[in-house]
């Protein structure tokens, strides 16, 4: 791996692919093996995406490590041993750093290089790309492999600079340990972050006291160690696994149950919850077909998390700020916790509700509330999550046609063809993001659909010989239509959330995801390669 350096002229390659996480790395891999010549751009001093930078206490993944991993190797299945259910954030950084050694690709991976400016050259029909540290490169083809979760978000706090303690923000953790015995620990945010942090942060410090704004839904992760038993059994039909998962509407292995949630007879409704709730973890939100569609059915799924929550809190009015009213489950993305409700029995843990108290800004010691109230702190913790999924892709100019920048084309939301190509910029590509299911899904499996099909694109550009891709402007039109009209159809559109761009003062409020589910999407992308491309224009 190179380090940043200026480089006296642009570097030449067919691809630069921007981002070393899962989806760039494979990128590489697959380009590099049909002879292109790749250089992946990382603005982070280590390859892994947001496992390298998500190092916060308690940080994992929650889909199955069997299933959130590459699948383009079987040899690479057999080898990697995953020890948890659900795998912890060092054990998932290890397994790319395996893959890159295993595969090599680490010789053509440039890190700590920000993409600061990527300008399409309409003569040459190529991009020119610049780092912030003065390179430039020169590529045929531009792959942004950047993710969703990237571009990390912090409130603004006036006084913050007075601040005599010390600020965390869980997606940019420090690489050291660090250490808060006898400390009195802040965390803003009850995402996934928040909540996955909170239990051990409340085991490490002297107080922990939580600022929440608004309570999450969230169902128990059910942890446990793969035994070698069971290794084998996955092991010995990986395939099959695969292949199921890619037939799946999530790329989860499972499907929804066939009835309606509010077919069946109350018991047996609650009988299917309860298996869900004590095995199935982020599977929850599909117990029945109908939870996310249906407001009715989903109120079913809503109540018995509510009750369950009131089940793991002693004090009536903690429990009270904890349940969440007023929107749908799964309509934000639900949290997959391990003892996240019960860490406030302890009496070191105190939870500060900021939507009727306001955060004002921060003192010397610690957070003042609008009211007034001060909350003394030696260790701020910021789990207020990211820019989601247009962050990353908006941060850098990116120059199209006659002078467009990206910027100004998705002024009013994310558009694209498929979620893989923008008009207006040719011979550019966006792995796992906007426009596709993204992180409705399985988003390794996402992403390997994303970049096979890039690669198989490519290869057939070879074949006609193309110099150029474009997406034409009707296609585009036609494929945010549609995504709007998938939204529709879902209960995701009432909630506040990163889904739907209320993450962010001002940033559109569209659905961002296509939300017809993995199934039908492969067979859009399959379909529109069957057709000669439909929706692409080469010359
Ligand atoms: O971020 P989030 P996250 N003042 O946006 C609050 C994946 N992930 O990092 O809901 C006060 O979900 C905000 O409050 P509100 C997963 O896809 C997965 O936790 O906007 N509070 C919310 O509570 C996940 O969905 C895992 O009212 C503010 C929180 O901060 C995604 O990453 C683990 C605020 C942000 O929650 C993002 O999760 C971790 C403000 N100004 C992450 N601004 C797994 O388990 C924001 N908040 C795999």
């Amino acid at each position: 791996m190179s380090e940043a350096g200026i480089l006296s002229a642009s570097a030449e390659v067919d691809v630069v692919v921007v981002g070393a996480g899962f989806a760039g790395l494979r990128a590489l891999h697959t380009l590099r093996s049909q002879g292109r010549s790749v250089a992946v751009l990382e603005a982070g001093d280590g390859i892994g995406g947001v496992w390298h930078w998500n190092r916060y206490p308690g940080a994992r993944c929650d889909i199955e490590s069997y299933d959130y991993s590459y699948s383009f190797s079987p040899e690479l299945e057999q080898e990697w041993r995953w020890t948890q259910r659900y795998a912890r954030q060092p054990e998932i950084l290890s397994y790319i750093e395996h893959v890159a050694d295993r595969f090599d690709l680490r010789r053509d991976v440039h890190l700590r290089r920000t993409v600061t400016e990527c300008v399409w050259d309409e003569e040459r029909g190529r991009w020119d790309i610049r780092t912030e540290g003065g390179e430039r490169w020169d590529a045929r083809f531009v792959v942004w492999a950047v993710g969703n979760l990237s571009s990390t978000k912090q409130p603004t706090l006036p006084g913050a600079e007075d601040f005599r303690g010390r600020i965390l923000h869980t997606a940019t953790w420090p690489r050291d340990p660090v250490d808060l015995t006898g400390l009195r620990v802040g965390v803003i945010g009850t995402g996934s972050s928040g909540m996955q942090s909170i239990p051990i942060l409340a085991r490490e410090a002297e107080h922990v006291t939580v600022f929440q704004r608004t309570p999450n839904y969230s169902v128990p992760a059910v942890h446990h160690e793969i035994s070698d038993v069971r290794d084998a059994e996955v092991k010995a039909s990986y395939a099959e696994r695969r292949r199921r998962i890619r037939q799946s509407p999530s790329g989860l292995g499972f499907k929804p149950r066939k009835e309606s949630a509010l077919e069946v007879p109350e018991a047996e409704r609650v009988e299917a919850f309860e298996d869900a709730w004590n095995g199935a973890g982020f599977g929850f939100s599909l117990t029945f077909r109908d939870i996310l569609v249906d407001l009715e059915a989903n109120e079913t799924a809503a109540d018995f998390v509510r009750e369950k929550i009131a089940g793991l809190v002693e004090d009536p009015e903690t429990r009270e700020l904890l349940t969440p009213r007023g929107y749908p489950f799964g309509a934000k993305r639900p949290v997959v916790d391990d003892g996240y409700f019960e860490t406030f029995n302890r009496d070191d843990v105190t939870l500060v509700d900021i939507a009727s108290d306001p955060l004002e800004g921060m003192t010397p010691t610690g957070l003042r509330t609008e009211s007034g109230e001060t909350h003394e702190l030696d260790v701020l913790v910021f789990a207020t999550g990211f820019d989601a999924l247009t962050g990353s892709l908006l941060r850098p100019r990116v120059v199209g046609r006659d002078g467009v920048t990206l910027q100004e084309k998705w002024a009013s939301g994310p558009v694209t063809h498929l979620g893989l190509g923008i008009h207006g910029f040719p011979n550019m590509f966006v792995v796992a993001g906007p426009g596709s299911p993204a992180l409705l899904i399985n988003v390794l499996v996402g992403i390997e659909l994303h970049v096979d099909w890039i690669a198989e694109m490519l290869a057939d550009m070879d074949r006609r010989g193309a110099r150029e891709v474009e997406v034409e402007v009707a296609a585009e039109a036609q494929w945010v239509a549609h995504v709007n009209q998938r939204a529709a159809q879902t209960l995701y559109p009432l909630a506040r959330s990163y889904y739907m761009g209320d993450e962010v003062p001002g940033k559109p409020r569209v659905f961002m995801m296509y939300a017809g589910g993995l199934r039908n999407y492969r067979k859009i992308l399959e379909e529109c390669a069957a057709e000669d491309y439909a929706g692409f224009a080469f010359t």
